[in-house]
């Protein structure tokens, strides 16, 4: 069940084409569901890409709220998602993206098995913007759907690496994030709306990462989950997130024929 449902996002994924959701017609356990989305995963590093880093959703009320899933959840970035900062993403490689601005971690060093990690475990922060594309229909999911599917990851963009102690006496806790598409806005919040303060994403994605076995070595790129309801992307735009203090991550948006 496990290799099918897999094989079934990836498809999905690979044609453009939206399926249904796996709980369709069946319960799916959400131990189940981390199942799926590692062999999804796996499917990818056999195409060739590397672990690239982690991810959590729904550690905004903003997030939850537009997608009515309460939970945080965890899923995995890998190589062939990443978008150099100021690059272009091309509309046909996805079925429905959507971006969320983001904070990413950068970690210091490797997370030994069921540590409590401290504070010097991040050793660098940037401003990013997460691309989510569900597989699914609608763009609709249960928790153990959207989990299945990897959390709807399907690219990223990293701003400039600053190492983290090196942001200003504030901390991280309440930064301005803004969304702008065109140089308008299209989301704005604050840090704060993540869990309170976006650092409390690393011992909870480490807590969650031991769960499910996904291991966290030295340069895992954490992104700490999206502070604003996502928008969708249309071709010929320029998208950016900034977080106050931290800069930019930005690309350009074509559709195949170029902008
Ligand atoms: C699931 C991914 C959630 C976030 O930042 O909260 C997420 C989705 O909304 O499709 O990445
Ligand atoms: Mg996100």
């Amino acid at each position: 069940m496990i290799e099918r449902f897999a094989a079934r996002l990836d498809e999905a994924a690979a044609t453009r084409t939206p399926c249904a959701q796996l709980s369709d017609g069946q319960t799916l356990s959400l131990d189940d569901a981390y199942s799926v989305q590692q062999a999804l995963v796996e499917r990818r590093i056999a195409r060739g890409e590397r672990a690239y880093g982690v991810k959590l959703g729904f550690t905004s009320k903003a997030k939850a709220a537009q997608m009515g899933v309460f939970d945080v959840i965890i899923g995995r970035l890998t190589s062939g998602m990443v978008i150099p900062d100021g690059d272009t993403l091309d509309l046909a490689g996805f079925i429905h993206p959507r971006a969320e601005p983001e904070v990413a971690f950068r970690l210091g060093r490797d997370v030994v098995p069921g540590e409590i990690p401290g504070s010097d475990l991040v050793d660098a922060v940037a401003p990013a913007v997460e691309v989510i594309d569900s597989r699914y229909r609608d763009f609709r999911f249960s928790l153990a759907d959207v989990v299945a599917d990897n959390t709807s990851a399907a690219a990223l963009v990293l701003g400039p690496w600053r190492p983290l102690g090196d942001e200003g006496p504030t901390g991280l806790d309440n930064r301005g994030v803004l969304l702008e598409v065109d140089g308008r806005i299209a989301g704005s919040g604050s840090t704060a709306a993540i869990l309170g303060d976006p650092l409390l994403a690393v011992p909870a994605a480490v807590r969650m990462a031991h769960r499910y076995g996904i291991p966290l070595p030295a340069g895992t790129v954490l992104l700490a989950g999206a502070a604003t309801p996502a928008v969708a992307l249309r071709a010929n735009t320029h998208v950016s997130a900034t977080i106050s203090g931290l800069g930019r991550a930005r690309f350009s948006v074509t559709d195949g024929g170029g902008a």
